[in-house]
């Protein structure tokens, strides 16, 4: 049982887009295809729209957190202006329909790579258990004595997988993505990646917030260059870890920005919930939602500077 699972499935899904069409969900985002007035689709074009939805300990929460997903949105448009002389971006334009206004993107269809782009600044999850097992992360040696939230030395690049939605992405080996991308669309994956949190902890860490660790996705640029180009969503709450930089203190887990008042009442006596029960947890309260919300928010205000 790692399936993801919600006691009220969202309602409202797919969207009637006016111009789009359905074509997949994940668990917290859509994504549409522009049809013209003949039906025929852009071949060119996707529209990734962010929800309100909320995962936390592998369950859909419910009710949703209003405005995520405006917040997650505006958050990855100001991150990849401030990689832009790292990376070219998937971004063509904010002009969507209105109902998702604020929160939708419409992006450059690439052809997607079919590995995890992972990179560790603090070590941690998944991280952290590889290198209690081996001593090393990705093929990485590490020093002796890290604990759960070291720094590490600098970022190191753990790929993985993308395993369909409800199963978990796997570690690859750097043979394997080799295998996968080529030995040169590998080694530059690595190097965007660990430069892109190297950037975002330059940038955040300033303002209060760590960012322990980031998974983004590349597609090739549709020109034929081979060049990589930065999709999906970038440095936000739900790709990436963040930590207040004024709590933390390794040798346990961090609390997490985001999530941590959803998870504090989760596991309190308060929600009733039995998290080894299997069982649905039960719909948040207001004041979960709103706290949850407003972390959100200061997350976008600390990092960007700018009010929401
Ligand atoms: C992103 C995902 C989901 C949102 C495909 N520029 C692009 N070109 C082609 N494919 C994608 C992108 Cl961003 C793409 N995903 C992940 C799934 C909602 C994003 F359901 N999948």
């Amino acid at each position: 049982m790692c399936g993801v699972t919600t006691s009220d499935a969202p309602s409202d899904l797919p969207l009637d887009l006016p111009g789009y069409q359905h074509v997949y969900s994940g668990k917290v985002r859509d994504l549409y295809a522009p049809v013209d007035s003949q039906g025929e689709v852009d071949p060119d074009r996707l529209l990734l729209v962010a929800s309100n939805r909320l995962s936390a300990y592998d369950w859909m929460m419910a009710p949703e957190i209003p405005d995520k997903g405006a917040v997650l949105t505006r958050l990855s448009l100001w991150w990849f202006d401030q990689l832009s002389d790292l990376v070219p971006n998937h971004v063509v334009s904010t002009d969507v329909p209105a109902v998702v206004a604020g929160r939708a993107v419409l992006v450059r269809r690439l052809e997607m790579l079919k590995v995890e782009a992972i990179a560790r600044a603090y070590l941690t999850g998944g991280g952290l258990e590889e290198y209690r097992a081996k001593g090393s992360v990705s093929g990485v040696r590490l020093p002796e004595g890290l604990v759960d939230g070291s720094r590490l030395p600098e970022p190191v690049f753990t790929p993985t997988t993308k395993a369909p939605v409800g199963e978990h992405d796997l570690p690859m080996t750097p043979a394997q993505v080799e295998a996968e991308l080529g030995v040169e669309v590998a080694a530059e994956m690595s190097r965007l990646t660990r430069a892109i949190l190297v950037r975002g902890n330059e940038i955040a860490s300033r303002r209060g917030i760590l960012i322990a660790d980031t998974k983004v996705e590349f597609g090739l640029c549709p020109d034929g260059s081979g060049g990589l180009v930065l999709a999906d969503e970038v440095l936000t709450p739900d790709s990436s870890r963040f930590w207040p930089a004024d709590q933390w203190a390794p040798g346990h887990p961090q609390p997490s920005y985001d999530k941590q008042f959803v998870r504090d009442w989760l596991t309190s006596p308060e929600s009733g919930w039995d998290r080894s029960s299997g069982e649905a947890p039960p719909e948040l309260p207001p004041h979960v939602v709103e706290q949850t919300r407003e972390k959100y928010i200061e997350a976008y205000e600390r990092v960007t500077g700018a009010p929401f």
